[in-house]
């Protein structure tokens, strides 16, 4: 338990805009690197236009749920900038939850980089998708799809053709994938979550009702798929 990350330190780290070499501090580190870890974005808050505080409720409450039966596994919330708005909210309510630090945290970074550019090890990563599964559209889903080269198209191609708001597919990443051999990533979640956007398919027109039960559902998928995979 020794080699757990001082995720205080960390924050404070963070906070003052330091980079965190964890590569350096955790060579030696072999038990951390081996906790299988899933690493996610924030499931519709930017292309998707989903409402911060709501989503932040949300992510907190189904991590609650999972964190408890997911003992040997790590959840990581990820998002690209220090000044994160989703980050800041999560991080202000998991305070005020009994939610083990090690099990779940944030942390700032490229979904892509996580290993390479921030030394933390992520088995499993999640992609917010687009229905048809398909590359491109900017966000998380144009980074990963890239990233990870054709071999995750073909390999999402042969395992699910589309996905409905709401659920999740587990894809197995090929070990010729850039984000195999650079990341160590062995599997990528696709998770379709709500729309509020009215330039994209399936728009909500702020139903929140029905918004708040798709995102709540989808981050259950999500967190299934990556059960299924460490168990
Ligand atoms: N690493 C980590 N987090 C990221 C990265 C990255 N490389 N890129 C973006 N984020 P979004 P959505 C964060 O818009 O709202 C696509 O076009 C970002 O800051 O990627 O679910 C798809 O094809 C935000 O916190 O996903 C869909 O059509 C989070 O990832 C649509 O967008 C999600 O932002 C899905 O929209």
């Amino acid at each position: 338990l020794c080699s757990v990350p001082d995720t205080a330190n960390l924050e404070t780290k963070e906070a003052e805009g330091q980079e965190v070499d964890l590569a350096g501090s955790h060579a030696n580190q072999v038990s951390l690197d081996d906790i299988p870890t899933l690493a996610f974005p924030s499931i519709s808050t930017s292309d998707f236009q989903f409402n911060h505080e709501k989503a932040a409720d949300i992510i907190v409450e189904k991590v609650a749920e999972f964190s408890n039966n997911l003992k040997n596994a790590r959840l990581v919330l990820v998002d690209l900038s220090h000044k994160s708005k989703i980050l800041s909210l999560v991080k202000a309510r998991v305070m005020e939850k009994n939610i083990d630090s090690q099990s779940f945290f944030t942390h700032v970074g490229d979904i892509t980089h996580l290993y390479s550019r921030g030394g933390l090890r992520c088995n499993v990563i999640a992609n917010a998708a687009n229905w048809r599964l398909k590359p491109g559209g900017g966000g998380v889903n144009a980074a990963i799809f890239n990233a990870a080269g054709p071999e995750l198209e073909f390999a999402t191609k042969e395992k699910v053709k589309s996905l409905s708001p709401g659920n999740a597919a587990v894809v197995p990443l090929p070990s010729s994938s850039p984000l195999f051999t650079r990341e160590g990533v062995t599997h990528v979640i696709h998770v379709l979550g709500p729309n509020m956007n009215p330039q994209r398919p399936n728009c909500l027109n702020n139903d929140y009702n029905k918004g708040c039960k798709v995102l709540q559902d989808a981050y259950t998928s999500l967190f299934e798929g990556f059960a299924s995979i460490v168990r």
